[in-house]
């Protein structure tokens, strides 16, 4: 850990003598989290069914999910976050919850927080942590930029396979909530050795930050029941890093007529990396405060519109049961369930629909 050295934003160095022992005169905390970057096989539709409605797979949703001897089906080689317990990287952490999925963990903070993110490489590709939203130095941005900083500020542009690298997040006001948001907002961490390809493979998580003085000892906000994370994204697999990989090992590799097909085939239109309702599905109870943080990445395919049955949302103030994004939009939703039962979550995108981006949550009744 290089923390003691480091030079620190000015309104974080008052307290930086007692962060070190974890927590400031203040409350102010040093939140570490261990992670490292691994490979995995990772199935979009682990059920092996169409989930939402509770069928087999169709024709028309088969291009996405079937093997073939030049199809890859619905499961791919990926690059996963994965938290661990300490530093000695031996015991997987628990997730917050299972519908996270594909997602890295979630890193929580309340402004006036330090976080620092221990990332060890242990893949055979290049990766980075590279946050949204929070305070960073030039060695903890997590991106090669053409930024003119010295090999000390730019070793956090590429962790190689094997290493271990500290970022260190500074989480100051303007990082947290504004004054029309909720006592949290959510921001992505992502790797960006190469932005589109590392994203792709699987390497992305949320980041939530709490107001200050709003926050639960574990950084929870304090006026919110239970916390959930949709990440809707067109997941591209043309673009990932394992392409090659995963095309060699097919029976036959796709020809130039079947190209538009094979590719087509690839691009996996997921919640949490879920197709087809494959999600494990959120679990709430009527009445309780619950806090949907719905986000996406991509390209110009990732224009959803999440929609609730069932239920509604306020978002800022406003009342809707549909919530739209953009590439590498982030937005907070907050949902009492009034309704009880199983319900549709999906994009209402229509050719979104149809190739998979759809899920289910359960409104339990009251306790
Ligand atoms: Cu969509």
């Amino acid at each position: 850990m290089t923390f003691m050295t480091r030079r620190v934003p000015v309104f974080l160095a008052a307290g930086l003598g007692f962060a070190l022992m974890g927590l400031t005169a203040a409350g102010a905390a040093t939140r570490t989290f261990y992670v490292a970057a691994e490979e995995v096989e990772w199935d979009y539709a682990p059920e092996g069914r169409e989930l939402m409605m509770g069928m087999d797979f169709d024709d028309d949703q088969t291009v996405f999910v079937a093997p073939g001897p030049s199809r890859i089906g619905s499961t791919y080689h990926k690059v996963r976050y994965i938290e661990y317990t300490d530093d000695t990287f031996n015991e997987v952490k628990p997730r917050e919850d299972a519908s996270l999925g594909i997602l890295g963990p979630v890193v929580r903070a309340e402004v006036g927080d330090t976080i620092a993110f221990v990332l060890r490489n242990m893949s055979t590709v290049p990766v980075t942590a590279h946050p949204h939203g929070v305070f960073y130095d030039k060695d903890s941005e997590g991106a090669p930029t053409n930024d003119g900083t010295s090999d000390a500020d730019s070793k956090d542009d590429m962790i190689m396979p094997g290493e271990t690298y500290t970022y260190h997040w500074g989480v100051p006001e303007r990082a947290g909530p504004g004054p029309n948001d909720g006592s949290s907002v959510v921001w992505l961490y992502h790797s960006h050795v190469h932005s589109i390809q590392d994203t792709n493979s699987g390497l992305v998580g949320p980041m939530v930050i709490t107001r200050k003085g709003m926050a639960n000892p574990d950084a929870t906000p304090k006026d919110v029941d239970r916390e959930f994370f949709s990440f809707f994204s067109v997941l591209n697999e043309n673009e990932s890093l394992f392409l090659d990989d995963m095309i060699a090992k097919l029976d036959a590799a796709p020809d130039e007529d079947d190209a538009d097909d094979f590719e087509e085939s690839n691009l996996m239109h997921s919640i949490n990396g879920y197709v087809y309702g494959n999600m494990p599905m959120p679990q709430m109870r009527v009445g309780e405060k619950v806090r949907w943080y719905v986000m996406t990445l991509g390209t110009e395919v990732d224009l959803h519109t999440p929609h609730w049955h069932g239920n509604t949302v306020l978002m800022n103030g406003h009342r809707k049961d549909v919530v739209e994004l953009l590439p590498a939009t982030t937005l907070v939703a907050d949902m009492v369930p009034d309704a009880a039962g199983i319900w549709m979550y999906h994009c209402h995108v229509n050719d979104h629909i149809a190739a998979g981006m759809t899920g289910r949550y359960e409104v339990l009744a009251a306790q």
